[in-house]
């Protein structure tokens, strides 16, 4: 397989991943590199189907259920897209991967780690991402942010923005303990500070691995 290169971006909710998913894609396609921007849950046709019973709190689900959504989501998603996209050469962004089932459904709903690794590596055919931007921030801020963002609209909070501050604070910390365990592949960066400076810091992360890998 010709190896493009993998790029996830994750965190708590309102982290801004998607403003930055999106930064860092005009950034690259400004220098002319091929360039897919894509999100899990969600990315292909069967996902997006699968993300609306996922995120819809009025759709009830078992924890179980829900996580083997979003595994059937992941399937899909590597299969329909990253793996070709990647075997095509091309520099692949994901706003949420692998991390945020460890995150969300081991560290938030307490799913056992070594279960969710076995599920995650057959969801995801063994496609790691080559370097993960872990967006840190208290959980208060990011979710005030995602507040600001409906106000006035009548979308209601999805099944995750609706949970308790403590589930929030638990997937904060299983996100800081992935990149305590992985600091070869993992980077945290203060997503507190403005959107530039924020952006600078990842196209930073993100040229520094295309230079180690010649491209
Ligand atoms: N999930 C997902 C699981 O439980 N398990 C899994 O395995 C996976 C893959 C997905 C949900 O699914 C869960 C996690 C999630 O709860 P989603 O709708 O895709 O749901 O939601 P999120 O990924 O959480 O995306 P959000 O849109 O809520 O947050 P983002 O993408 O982190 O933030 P963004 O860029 O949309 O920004 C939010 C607001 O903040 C502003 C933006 O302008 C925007 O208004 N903002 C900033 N403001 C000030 N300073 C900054 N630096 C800012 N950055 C962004």
């Amino acid at each position: 397989m010709a190896s493009g290169v993998f790029i996830t971006l994750e965190g708590v909710e309102g982290s801004g991943k998607t403003t930055q998913a999106a930064s860092l894609g005009h950034a690259l396609l400004r220098e002319h590199r091929p360039v897919t921007i894509t999100h899990e849950p969600g990315g292909t046709r069967a996902g997006e189907a699968i993300r609306s019973i996922f995120l819809d709190p009025a759709v009830s689900l078992e924890v179980s259920a829900e996580l083997l959504l979003v595994l059937a989501d992941r399937a899909q998603h590597v299969r329909e897209t990253l793996r070709p996209r990647l075997a095509a050469g091309e520099i692949v962004i994901s706003d949420r991967y692998s991390d945020s089932t460890i995150a969300y459904q081991g560290y938030g709903r307490g799913f056992d780690l070594k279960l969710l690794g076995d599920l995650n590596h057959l969801a995801s055919d063994a496609i790691k991402p080559d370097v993960t931007l872990v967006l840190d921030l208290p959980i208060e801020t990011g979710l005030e942010r995602t507040r600001a963002r409906v106000k006035g609209t009548t979308r209601a909070p999805d099944r995750f923005e609706g949970e308790a501050l403590e589930f929030h604070r638990r997937v904060r910390e299983g996100f800081l303990a992935i990149a305590r365990a992985e600091p070869d592949r993992v980077l945290v960066i203060d997503a507190t500070r403005p959107l530039k400076v924020v952006h600078q810091d990842i196209l930073n992360a993100v040229t520094s691995l295309l230079k180690r890998r010649c491209l």
